[in-house]
C-alpha cells in the first residue's frame, strides 16, 4: 500500500508544481478523482480490521485534507495571478483619438442649420435664437399683422388657453410661434443697429398634409442698418444660395408680393435644370430644359415693424428674408417626402443622416 505521508509530500509538490488551472485539475484528478491515489487509500480503509482502520484512518483523511486544502490554495492564488495579468493588459487609453465612427447620425436639419450658420458667419451674420412659446404681440403685432389677418386664425395658429387676467394687467395671448420673426422682434428691443442676424428654428401652424407637418423648421434674415437698399438683399440671397447649393451657376428672380412686414416684398425664385426628368437647383429658368422654384420669401423691413421696435424708421431700414429648412434640406440632397423627417427611422437616418465628424466649413464645402 502507498505510504499516507510519502504520497502526501508527493501531491502537495505536484499541486506546487502546476502552474496553469488545466495542470491543477489534472492533478485534482490524479489525487481526488473516482480512480485517483487518495481515492484509492480511502477504499482500502473498507478491507482494513478496526485496529489497522484506528491507525490509518486519520492518517489517509488527514492526507486528503492537506491535498484539498493545497489545491483550493493554488486555485486561488492562479485565479488572482490571472486576473492581475489581465489587468494589466487590459488598460485603456483615454486620451487616445476616437478610431470607431460613432453609430448615430446627425440629422439633415441639424445639418442644414449648421450649413447655414457657417455661410451667413462668413457674411457677419450672427445667429439668434428666442422662446417658441410667444405672445400675440411678438408673433403678430410688431410685425405688423392685422386682428383680422388670416394667419391669425384659430385654425392656422396654436393658441394656448387664455392665461387669468389681474387687474390693470393686458391679457398676453400665448401660441406656438408660426414663424421666427419673434426671435428678430426681440433682437431689435434689445440692440442698437447695425443687427444682422438669421434666426433659425421650429415653428409651428395647424397644419398637415403630405407636404405639410404641424411642426416644421425655418430660418429667417435680418439686417438693420443705415442705407440699406433691395440690392443689398439680393446680393446676400444670391451669396448664400451659391454657397449653399455649392454651384456658381444659381440665378435668381425677384417676383412682386406682398407681407405686412415687409414693403416692398419679394418672393424669390431659383432656377433649375431638368436632368433626367428631375430638378436639380442651378442655370435655366427661362427656357425650355427647366423653370423656376420658389424658395425664398423677403422684402425691405416696414417701417411701421422698425417703429414698433423702438428705432426711427427715417433712421433705420433693413432687408428680411425667410425659408423653410426642410425644403432646402429636400432640395439639396434629394429627399422627397417630407413626413419622414420626423418619424425617427433609423433606416432613413442611416440613409439621409451625416456623421458627426463631418462638420461643415466653408473651406471643406458645406455639404461636403
Ligand atoms: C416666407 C416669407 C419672410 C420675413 C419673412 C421678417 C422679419 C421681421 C421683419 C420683417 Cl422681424 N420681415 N421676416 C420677411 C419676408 C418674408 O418669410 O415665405 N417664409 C417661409
Amino acid at each position: 500500500m502507498t505510504d499516507p505521508d510519502l504520497l502526501t509530500s508527493d501531491l502537495l509538490a505536484a499541486v506546487d508544481a502546476a502552474a496553469t488551472p488545466e495542470a491543477l485539475e489534472a492533478v485534482r484528478v490524479r489525487a481526488l478523482g473516482k480512480q485517483g491515489e487518495v481515492t484509492a487509500l480511502l477504499k482500502s480503509l473498507g478491507g482494513m480490521t478496526p485496529d489497522e482502520r484506528q491507525v490509518e484512518g486519520p492518517r489517509i483523511h488527514a492526507l486528503r485534507e492537506a491535498v484539498t486544502v493545497a489545491l483550493a490554495a493554488r486555485k486561488a492564488s492562479l485565479e488572482q495571478a490571472a486576473l492581475d495579468a489581465r489587468l494589466a493588459s487590459e488598460t485603456l487609453d483615454l486620451t487616445l483619438p476616437v478610431d470607431l465612427p460613432p453609430t448615430g447620425t446627425i440629422h439633415p436639419v441639424s445639418q442644414v442649420m449648421d450649413e447655414l450658420a457657417e455661410i451667413f458667419a462668413d457674411l457677419g451674420f450672427a445667429v439668434a435664437t428666442g422662446p417658441e412659446i410667444e405672445d400675440d404681440w411678438h408673433n403678430f403685432t410688431a410685425l405688423n399683422i392685422p386682428e383680422t389677418h388670416p394667419a391669425r386664425a384659430m385654425h392656422d395658429t396654436f393658441y394656448f388657453e387664455p392665461q387669468a387676467r389681474t387687474a390693470g394687467d393686458e391679457a398676453r395671448r400665448m401660441l406656438l410661434r408660426t414663424h421666427t420673426s419673434p426671435v428678430q422682434i426681440r433682437t431689435m428691443l434689445a440692440n442698437k443697429p447695425p443687427i444682422r442676424i438669421i434666426a433659425p428654428g421650429r415653428t409651428y401652424r395647424s397644419d398637415s398634409d403630405a407636404t405639410h407637418t404641424p411642426m416644421f423648421h425655418q430660418v429667417e434674415g435680418l439686417v438693420i442698418d443705415r442705407g440699406i437698399t433691395l440690392g443689398h438683399l439680393k446680393w446676400t440671397l444670391e451669396t448664400f444660395l451659391k454657397a449653399y447649393f455649392e454651384r456658381e451657376d444659381i440665378v435668381l428672380r425677384l417676383r412682386p408680393s406682398y407681407f405686412p412686414f415687409t414693403e416692398p416684398s419679394a418672393e424669390v425664385d431659383v432656377g433649375y435644370t431638368l436632368i433626367k426628368g428631375k430638378r436639380v437647383i442651378g442655370g435655366s429658368g427661362d427656357d425650355a430644359n427647366g423653370g423656376w422654384m420658389e424658395v425664398l420669401g423677403s422684402g425691405m423691413v416696414h417701417p411701421k415693424v422698425i417703429a414698433a421696435c423702438g428705432l426711427d424708421p427715417a433712421e433705420w431700414q433693413g432687408f428680411a428674408f425667410g425659408c423653410g429648412i426642410d425644403r432646402l434640406a429636400m432640395l439639396k440632397y434629394g429627399m422627397d417626402d417630407l413626413r419622414a423627417f420626423f418619424d425617427g427611422d433609423v433606416r432613413w437616418l442611416k440613409h439621409y443622416g451625416f456623421s458627426a465628424l463631418d462638420v461643415p466649413t466653408l473651406s471643406g464645402g458645406v455639404g461636403a
